[in-house]
């Protein structure tokens, strides 16, 4: 029989990659999922009723609850990929964010420290941590974090090493850069340019292949803040063979190069042709209190050490998730015109 997984967030962008790559492994994978009154499982609809996936209702910040969830299904593996992940929303829900994102972990390593101490842990680290530190970081940059969200994963961080040293837990923390997909949630930066890319092609179709004279502008934030964007796929391999070493260890997911705001703008426009800069516009309230201008991360250890590097480059990553969003638009477009 295979592995046993439970993942938190299982229903994100990166649960959904990562149950699909260990149910190929012939895991059995436990999914947990927060209760909720609408439909929260789109990224997932195809594995659900697959055999050996199991959805679990839960809530990472209910502490009996986890100790009660990891004492029944006693998993080989854990990954904690369950947050609040939105930058922008901690500093309007920091309370919240804190309790997901630091106090979550810690009741998770708390019950398997007590239910299952065979179990491996894997914690959703982020670039965030480094804040302002100079580009490239890597797992030696001094963490200066600059929004609630980066400090309450800076608590988890911390939290994961002191388990494995204090309790011999196996608990690695994968301290990745941004990734995307087509799966990624609409509130990011890249999906929100994509989708907004995808919907002004349809338009443009239907006017003679010019840009409507009323179409609305997209409203951003700060344009200039440098990221290291990779494909989601290629990270959660990198979670997993973090779990398949002989010791656990931090490890560092980057391309090693960064791009910004801009950058993805212009890429993201090019096939229409059209300047993106005649159809965005910034708003004010998209900044944010404190913003981190530059990451780029240094992934070197996890080159040498588990032989992880990313496959999908960065412009690949932008036509994949500016093509499915045309697919998306054209599906959505075609479904009102049959009803
Ligand atoms: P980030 O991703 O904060 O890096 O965190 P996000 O896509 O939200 O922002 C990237 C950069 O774009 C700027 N920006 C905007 N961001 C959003 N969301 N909306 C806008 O309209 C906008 N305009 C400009 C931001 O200021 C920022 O500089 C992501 C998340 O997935 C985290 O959970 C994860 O830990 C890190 O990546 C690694």
């Amino acid at each position: 029989m295979g592995k046993a997984a439970l993942i938190t967030g299982v229903n994100g962008q990166d649960g959904s990659y990562l149950a699909e790559f260990l149910l190929e492994k012939e895991y059995r994978v436990h999914g947990l999922i927060r209760r909720s009154s609408v439909d929260t499982k789109e990224r997932i609809a195809h594995l659900v009723g697959q055999p050996g996936f199991e959805l679990i209702t839960g809530d990472v910040t209910d502490a009996t609850g986890v100790h009660r969830i990891i004492r029944r299904i006693q998993p080989d593996e854990v990954y904690n990929l369950a947050a609040q992940s939105h930058v922008g929303v901690s500093f309007d829900a920091p309370v919240a964010t804190f309790a997901a994102d630091a106090v979550g972990p810690l009741n998770i390593l708390e019950a398997i420290r007590t239910e299952s101490p065979h179990t491996r842990f894997y914690q959703a680290s982020t670039s965030e941590l480094f804040g302002s530190s100079q580009p490239p970081q890597n797992e030696n940059t001094p963490m200066i974090p600059r929004s609630p969200y980066a400090v309450a994963k800076l608590a988890a961080h911390s939290l994961v090493r002191l388990y494995r040293e204090a309790y011999g837990l196996f608990a690695c923390a994968g301290i990745l850069y941004n990734h995307e997909s087509e799966r990624r949630g609409e509130e990011f930066v890249t999906r929100k340019i994509t989708k907004y890319v995808a919907r002004l092609a349809g338009a443009m179709k239907n006017s003679a292949g010019t840009p409507p004279l009323d179409w609305p502008k997209l409203a951003l934030g700060n344009l200039d803040a440098k990221r290291d964007w990779s494909f989601c796929g290629d990270m959660v391999r990198g979670m997993w063979l973090m779990l398949q070493q002989d010791q656990p260890d931090d490890f560092v997911l980057a391309s090693g190069e960064s791009h910004s705001v801009r950058e993805f703008l212009e890429l993201a426009f090019r096939p229409l042709g059209l300047d993106y800069r005649d159809f965005v516009r910034t708003d004010p309230s998209l900044f944010r209190p404190a913003e981190v201008d530059h990451l780029c991360g240094d992934a070197a250890k996890a080159r040498e050490v588990l032989g992880w590097e990313p496959r999908v480059s960065f412009e690949e990553l932008v036509t994949r998730m500016v093509e499915s969003d045309v697919a998306r638009e054209r599906d959505r477009h075609g479904l009102r015109c049959a009803s």
